[in-house]
Parts: structure tokens; sequence; C-alpha cells
């Protein structure tokens, strides 16, 4: 969808009065929102001149401002779909619907003594209190009471710290009892080295509604890494979506509710808007809140954006915002209401830009008065917003809020008296046949296929419709695959792989795989996907190797590291049963997701409790192509490994990786994989493996050497590495050189790599590796083999430290990697 972000002309065929009115509200539809009334203390967004709005005057232009310039500003004239305009522009000019105003008011004063119970029993401590900004729980309450009407089942709930643990009592429906337990802190030896904050971890309960209807809500966990947990939230909210079927995006839908400048500073966020209207990413529309308190921790609006508002960056995808003025919660309610409706009848991405003030200071241990001086005076003069709403309605709500906050004071002291911490969460049934913590050997499966069946799907791998006009350079390669299926040829990666998604998903295990350009692999290995030449049509063999086989998709992701890994790792969480993979253009571009790989991969188990399968594929390796095509750092992960959080692993030849991939899927373990890829093995005949390995038991995570048992040196290496080793044997006609590949690094398999280490008698134990002395698994192996090798001395042989991964030059490599063979063999 394109924006047309120019004046849209005013309808030419009216005339006379008519004409004059449209002229008039055109304006303000346009230019309106500018002028609106929407800070609650008229410090920052004051209404600003505008020169065509400013000269207008008379009847229609006093009914146009009514209608654009009161407490909601609309911005909307960009959006290039006529009726979606119109929709919007009938609702802002019709008269405001119906609100129950009691039940504003209750929210609110709950809202707000909620967190002044707090204050008062665990002052000094952090809890991001939603004063300030308290409309959103209305605001919230009128979305899920919407939703339930549009045929919502679910929510997925997406939020920071402010305001977070308010929104649980509130909208998740948690006991006020269960959050002031958490304050109490009680039972600590249950999360020593784990577990999370409280404003962090995740909730799943229901929302009430005044008719006593119910919608489910799932309140993401998130790391404090400000808006890393959108991507996440959207990749569940799609996998909740496909559990469904078609009527998943009815059922549920993503409410996201971002700090202003969080959404104006992190880029995330907009990676994850991109593909809001991609057909293999979209859940056909995120509600979004900025809950706007016109400051970030110590900084100005003027210090967050360089835009009037901070929402300006959603206008990259033409879609509607909606400003509005936190203290006028009845607007804020008929906004809630209006962008709810637009999500569920245009099926886009919708913002309500909230926007107040912040009542205490960033946390409630910092002082705001050191910083904004004026404000905080004025702050702390203004009444909270209960108080405010009440006067308007002329309603004496002194005795409800003395019933509420007995209320809370009730469940605190119920709090002081509990032993142990309340679970906030329970997962889904389908979770239930999956199992995270420490490896078990009872979980291992065999991952063989025999070659009758290999060879039945290979044939339907290498397939295509009759009539289908194939690339000859595809027939070829098709017809390669064909041979390799019936074992005249060996099996290369690119095949290895393709037989490992067909197997699964003829026994029922669906595949999901995105990455940029995996459709047809960077390296031009996957073809995942074939394109007829004469009309670009599309068949997908995968598609077709069952009957009633599982759903396999496969994407070209948009140019997005962190928001597209984050968004699989979410569809991970939500649909275990599924292979889900995400793979890096070069690993070395898997860095723009390390905040996704640390704060959600590795760590979401230990953290929250939460388990993950997904699979990343991180092509690596030396091959002179420079600092940044070279290395996935290998070195990164394995940093991040402990307490079997995750496994990384180098197959270093086709079968292992077809192995390795079915082992993940069938398993009941479910642990984020991190696979090293090849670049240059891909089709090297070295890495290929003969058809009989893909009827091999297992997965085996320490390669041995059968080729010299009586070595007197055995060098232990992992990947294209050991390849080239091995041909330099060959060229030295080397007898005396065992080369043992270690397949998997982590969990670390201690007992394949003793056995192997003590068949060899050898002296001398060397661990090789392409990488420079500070990368690569150096520094994690060498403690290990020393205490394996029994005594024997363990060298090492790498490339120099260094700052970058790689040359640039690719004759500097050639020399640098003959340095590293000869090295291996004769130092
Ligand atoms: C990526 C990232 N950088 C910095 C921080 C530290 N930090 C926590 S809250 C905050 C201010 C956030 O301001 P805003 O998004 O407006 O939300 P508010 O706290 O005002 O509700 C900062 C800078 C963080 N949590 N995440």
């Amino acid at each position: 969808m394109t924006a047309i972000k120019q004046p849209i002309p005013s309808p030419a065929l009216l005339e006379g009065r008519e004409a004059e009115r449209e002229r008039v509200f055109e304006a303000f539809r346009r230019g309106g929102y500018l002028q609106a009334k929407l800070d609650p203390l008229g410090l920052h967004v004051r209404p600003a001149p505008v020169a065509e709005l400013d000269e207008l005057s008379g009847e229609f232009a006093e009914e146009a401002r009514r209608c654009y310039t009161g407490a909601i500003g609309a911005e909307f004239m960009y959006v290039p779909e006529a009726a979606q305009r119109q929709w919007i522009q009938e609702r802002m000019e019709s008269e405001p619907p119906a609100v129950d105003q009691q039940r504003i008011l209750d929210m609110l004063l709950r809202a707000e003594l909620f967190e002044q119970v707090l204050q008062s029993r665990y002052l000094g401590t952090k809890r991001f209190s939603i004063e300030g900004v308290a409309a959103l729980i209305p605001l919230l309450d009128r979305i899920m009471q919407g939703a339930i009407r549009e045929g919502a089942l679910q929510v997925v709930l997406a939020m920071s710290h402010r305001g977070r643990l308010n929104a649980m009592v509130q909208i998740v429906g948690k006991e006020p009892a269960d959050i002031f337990t958490r304050f109490e802190d009680v039972d600590p030896r249950s999360v020593l080295g784990g577990g999370d904050v409280k404003y962090h971890i995740g909730a799943t309960g229901h929302y009430i509604a005044p008719d006593g209807s119910r919608l489910r809500i799932h309140l993401v966990s998130n790391p404090s890494h400000l808006e890393a947990v959108d991507p996440v939230a959207v990749g569940r909210t799609r996998a909740k979506q496909m559990r469904k079927g078609e009527r998943g995006p009815e059922q549920v839908f993503a409410v996201m509710i971002h700090g202003d400048a969080a959404f104006a500073g992190q880029g995330i966020w907009a990676e994850t808007l991109n593909y809001a209207e991609i057909p293999g990413f979209s859940v056909e529309g995120t509600l979004h809140v900025i809950a706007n308190n016109l400051i970030g921790f110590t900084s100005t609006p003027q210090e967050e954006h360089s835009s009037r508002f901070a929402s300006e960056l959603a206008k990259r995808n033409a879609i509607p915002i909606f400003h509005v003025n936190a203290e006028d919660p009845e607007a804020v309610v008929r906004v809630a209401q209006t962008a709810l409706e637009f999500r569920y009848r245009f099926r886009r991405d919708v913002v309500v830009d909230l926007i107040g003030y912040r009542r205490h200071g960033h946390s409630e241990i910092d002082d705001p008065t050191i910083t904004q001086p004026l404000l905080y005076r004025r702050i702390a003069q203004h009444p909270p917003a209960w108080q405010v709403y009440a006067k308007r309605i002329e309603v004496d709500a002194g005795a409800e809020a003395a019933a509420v906050r007995a209320e809370y004071e009730q469940a605190q002291k119920q709090a002081t008296r509990a032993a142990t911490l309340p679970a906030l969460s329970r997962l889904p049934e389908y979770w239930s046949k999956y199992a995270g913590g420490c490896y078990k050997r009872e979980y291992e499966v065999d991952t063989g296929i025999p070659a009758g069946e290999l060879g039945r799907l290979g044939e339907l791998i290498a397939g295509a419709p009759p009539g289908f006009h194939v690339h000859p350079k595809i027939k070829r390669l098709l017809e390669q695959r064909r041979e390799m299926a019936q074992g005249k040829r060996a099996v290369d990666y690119g095949m290895a792989e393709a037989l490992a998604f067909g197997s699964l998903l003829a026994s029922g295990t669906p595949v999901r795989l995105s990455g940029q350009d995996s459709r047809r692999g960077t390296f031009n290995q996957r073809h995942a996907v074939l394109i007829d030449v004469e009309n670009e049509e599309e068949y997908i063999p995968l598609r077709h190797v069952r009957e009633q086989q599982a759903r396999f998709e496969v994407y070209n992701s948009t140019l997005s590291e962190a928001g597209v890994l984050g968004f699989e790792y979410g569809y991970s969480r939500d649909y275990p049963e599924t292979l889900v993979l995400w793979e890096a253009q070069f690993g070395d571009f898997a860095n723009g997701a390390q905040v996704v790989i640390d704060q959600f991969v590795a760590a979401g188990e230990d953290k929250w409790g939460l388990l993950s399968g997904l699979v990343l594929l991180l092509p690596h390796g030396y091959e002179g192509q420079g600092p940044e095509h070279s290395s996935a750092r290998i070195e990164r992960y394995l940093q991040l490994a402990a307490r079997e959080n995750m496994q990384i692993a180098q197959p270093s030849n086709a079968a292992q990786y077809f192995h390795l991939l079915r082992r993940q899927a069938l398993r009941k373990w479910r642990k984020p994989l991190v696979v090293f890829t090849p670049k240059s093995m891909l089709r090297h005949p070295d890495a290929a493996s003969p058809l009989g390995d893909f009827s091999l038991p297992r997965f085996r995570t320490v390669l041995p050497d059968d080729a010299a048992e009586k070595a007197s040196r055995v060098l232990l290496c992992s990947g294209k590495i050991g390849h080239e080793l091995r041909a330099e044997r060959q060229r030295r006609k080397d007898t005396s050189t065992a080369i043992v590949f270690l397949e998997q690094m982590y969990p670390w398999p201690e007992a394949e790599l003793q056995a192997e280490l003590d068949r060899h008698a050898a002296r001398d134990v060397v661990w090789v590796q392409e990488e420079p002395a500070n990368m690569g698994a150096l520094w994690f192996v060498l403690p290990r083999l020393r205490r394996l090798a029994r005594g024997r001395p363990v060298r090492s042989v790498k490339r120099s430290a260094s700052s970058s991964p790689a040359t640039g030059s690719a004759k500097a490599h050639a020399l640098e990697q003959k340095t590293l063979l000869t090295l291996a063999f004769e130092s």
C-alpha cells in the first residue's frame, strides 16, 4: 500500500453552501489536530497557529472547530483509501456516543488508589505509576469491551513498565493481593539467579466486562529493553491466530502500549510496523496506544523527537493517529472505541496517542524536581484525574474512594502473610507435551529415515507440475536432487534441508522459515519456491509431499534482524508444534538482533520460565569475503550458554544437518537451537553425504575419525576448517593425524568427546579454528578440552587476535588460511 502524502482535492461537484461547508471542513480535517487541546497541563503540546484555519470564521468553521480541535486531534488525511478517511470523518463529525460515566470514574479511581496504596506501603520501591495517564485504564476497558463485541476471544497485550502493575489488576484480572505479594518479595530462594522484576513478568487472566462476558488476556513478558517486545507480541498473535484458523484475526488481536520516548526513539518498533501489512507476518491490525506522559526519564519531548508528536513514525504505513487529552476521559473512551472499530473494520494498525503527564519521578525513587522543577511544582498542585472527572460530572466520589482504598489496603495486608510467590500466568494446554529444564537422555528420538521413503520424498521435492516452466538452471538442480534421492549422487545441504522439512511435514510437523531472501536462499541453495519463467506463477514442492500434510511456510522477510527474529521467537512461543526457523542473510548480521537474542532467546526460560524451540540459521565461515561476511560470532552464543538454555551446533555435513533439524522438531525438549550453517560448503563434495547417512539413527554431537586410529596428533575442530584440514592431510599423505569434528558445542558433549579422545593414543591435542584468538569457540573449548585430555598438552591454532573478525583482502585471507593449516600440522 502506498501513502499519498499530498492534499486530497475537495469534491469538485459540490456547489454553494454545501461546497463552502465542505471546503471549511476539509481544512479542519487536514489541520485541525494541530489546534486540538491535547495537553492537560497545556505546557508542551499547545494549539499551534495554522494560517488556513485561523482565517476561517462563521458557522461552518465553528462547527468544524468543535469536531476537530477539541480534546481529540485526528491525523488521517494522508490515508490513501477514501473509504477509510470517510469512515473516520463520519465518526469525528457525529455526536459522541453515550458513555457510562460511573464506570469511567470507577476505573480512574481504582487506577489511582491502587498506586497510592502501593506508594504508602512500599515507599521507595519502583512501581512506575500510571498516575498522570490513568485514563489508560478506561481506554483499555473500552477496547476490551469493544473487542468482545467484535468477536475477540483473546487479546495479546504488550506494554512496558509504565502502569503495568495497574493494568494487571484492572484489565488482566489479577488479584491485587498477588501484586502486593510481589512487593513483599517473598520466597527469594525460589528465584535464585533467575526470575525477573515484577513490572516485566507476564500474566494471563481474564478481562471481565460489565455484563459478565470474558476476554482472555495474555500480557506478554518483556525485558527492560524498550519496544523489544513489539515484534514478539506480533509473532505470538500471529501464531495464536493461525491456531484458530480462518477466523483467527477476528478472534485474537494485539494491543500494544508504548512510552512516548521509546515509541519515537527505538528502531525495532519501526521494523515491526514495516511488516504489518505483509502477508506472512500480518496480524491484520494492531492497536497501539502511546501512554504519552510527555517525558522520558528526565528528557523532554524536544529532546526525544524532531517532530511535534512522538507518534510521527507511525505515518510510514499511512495509518490513522488519534491524539487525545488524557484528562478528558470521555474523549479517551470515544477514541478507544473508534480505534477498535477501525482495526476491526479495515484490519489495519491504528495509533492512539494518549497525552497526559507523569505525577512522580521516572520511577518512584527518582526526584523529578531536580530536572524539571517548574513542571513538578505545577504537577504537585494538580488534582488526580478521578477528582477532576468527578468534579466535571458533579459526583461526590469521596465515599467510593475510601471504600476502594480500604479494599486495596486489605489486599495488601493479606499479601504480608503470603509465604510463596503467586504464579501470574498459566501456559496454554498446547505446551503440556513439551519440556524445558535440563536435558534428559529419554528425550532422544531416532531421526533416520529408510532409503525407500527418502526416494519417494525426493521425487516429490524435486518435482514440478506438468506444464510448469522451470528455469533451465533449476531444472538441472531438480534433476540432481532426484539423483540424490535415488542414491546416485551425494546429497548436498540444500537437499538435506528439503528432506528434513519434507519428512517432518509428511508426518504432521508444520514448518515455518523466514529470513532475507530465504525462499531462494542467499547462496542459491534452497529454491523452496519454483517460479514459472513464463508467467511467474509459483510452485512450492514442499506443499505437495502428502495429501494431509502439515503446513509449510517460507517467507522472504523484510530487511530486518531484530524485528523479524523477535517475530519468529514470538511465533515459536505460541506454536511449539511448528519447527520455526529464522535465517540471517549472513550470520554476521544477527548482531542487529542482539537484544532479542540476549533477552528472549537465551534468557526467556530463566527469567520467565517460557520455552521456545526456535532455530537460528547463521551462515558462518571464513572465505575471504571480508569483515562482515565471515563470522556469525560463535563466541557470543557460547557466552550466553548456561544451564542448558539453548543448543549451539555446527553440523559439518548434509546428513548431520538433516538429523539436527529433525531432532529439533521431534524431541519434546524445547530449547532454542543456534546452527552455524555453511556457505562455500553448501555444494562442496566433502560436505555432501551419502544417502545411507540419512538412515543413521541420530545426529552425532562428535564426528570421530576412524581413518587414523593410531594418530599421534588429534586436531579438534568444527565446521568448514575440518574439511580443509582433511584435504591438507591428504595432500601431505599424513597418516598420523586424526581430525575430529565437534558438531555440537552446547550442551557440551562431554562423554562423546571423552570417548573419542580416549580412543587415540595421540600425544598432542590441538583445537583448530578459523576465527581470531579472541573470537570463535576457543575460550570455551580449551578449559573443557584440558579436562578431557587426561594430562596431554592441549594447544590451539587460530588467527591472531583482532578487533575485526576477518580481513577485507581475499589474498590476505588465503595466506592466513594456509598458515593456519600449516600450523595445525607442523607446530
Ligand atoms: C532500550 C532501552 N534504553 C534505555 C532504557 C532505560 N529507560 C527505561 S525507561 C526510560 C524512559 C522511557 O520513557 P518513555 O518511553 O516516554 O516511557 P515512560 O517511562 O515515560 O512511561 C529509559 C530511557 C531502556 N529501558 N531501554
